[in-house]
């Protein structure tokens, strides 16, 4: 059984919305971030970036999120959750999913660091616009890879969405509007997901126990 390591509203949602869509059995462990226990020894030892979301697999533990959600649907999910390697489809999962992590993901990321993520000094003011900008730049991009398709490589939900819903949630929590009409129906297709509300309602009750 795989265990998880994370805190409700961050990226470990991701981890816990696959495992959900899978149907695999996980322990949850909840890693305070606020009282800073990913700095502890027992920690850094199964993560050295002392990061969550971190999962105990067989192999010993892995990090990265965006890496986790695609190696769990290729290892469970057949061509339900993950599209074959190599195929049209997988091209597009590719593509989105590194899109979504290094241009759209960035500039959340960048305007919560430097609103309360960074030490102080090292906050700029500016880049709460800069960032805006940019995840202006950002959506745009994301609307049109999305087209008039369901999901991100077509009729079939798969890991690319877990992390294109997450990305879409994250914006609204940060009340970063996006405008675009095919955005909005696919948060609402995505997000609407059984998998989605257990995995957000379990981190949520682990983190009080
Ligand atoms: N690229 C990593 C980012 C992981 C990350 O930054 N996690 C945050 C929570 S969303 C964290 O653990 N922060 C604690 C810290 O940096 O002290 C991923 O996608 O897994």
């Amino acid at each position: 059984m795989y265990t998880l390591y994370g805190f409700p509203r961050t990226r470990s949602v991701r981890v816990a919305w696959a495992l959900e869509e899978l149907g695999l059995p996980y322990d949850y462990k909840c890693i305070n971030l606020k009282e800073g226990e990913q700095r502890s020894a027992t920690f850094l030892a199964l993560n050295p970036a002392g990061k969550i979301p971190t999962l105990l697999t067989d192999h010993g533990p892995m990090s990265e999120s965006a890496a986790i959600v695609t190696w769990l649907m290729d290892k469970h999910g057949q061509q339900e959750f993950t599209p074959v390697l190599g195929s049209a489809e997988r091209m597009l999962y590719e593509q989105g999913m590194h899109f979504l992590v290094t241009e759209l993901e960035q500039t959340l990321w960048n305007n919560e660091k430097h609103q309360f993520v960074l030490p102080e000094e090292y906050r700029l003011p500016k880049m709460k616009e800069v960032t805006e900008y940019e995840f202006k730049i950002a959506m745009k991009t994301f609307s049109a890879l999305l087209g008039d398709k369901d999901y991100l490589t077509g009729n079939l939900f798969s890991g690319v969405d877990i992390v294109g819903g997450h990305l879409l949630s994250w914006a609204r929590g940060s009340k970063m509007e996006f405008g675009y009409d095919n955005l909005k129906a696919y948060a609402e297709r995505v997000l609407s997901r059984r998998a989605y509300r257990a995995a957000w309602q379990n981190e949520v009750a682990h983190s009080k126990g």
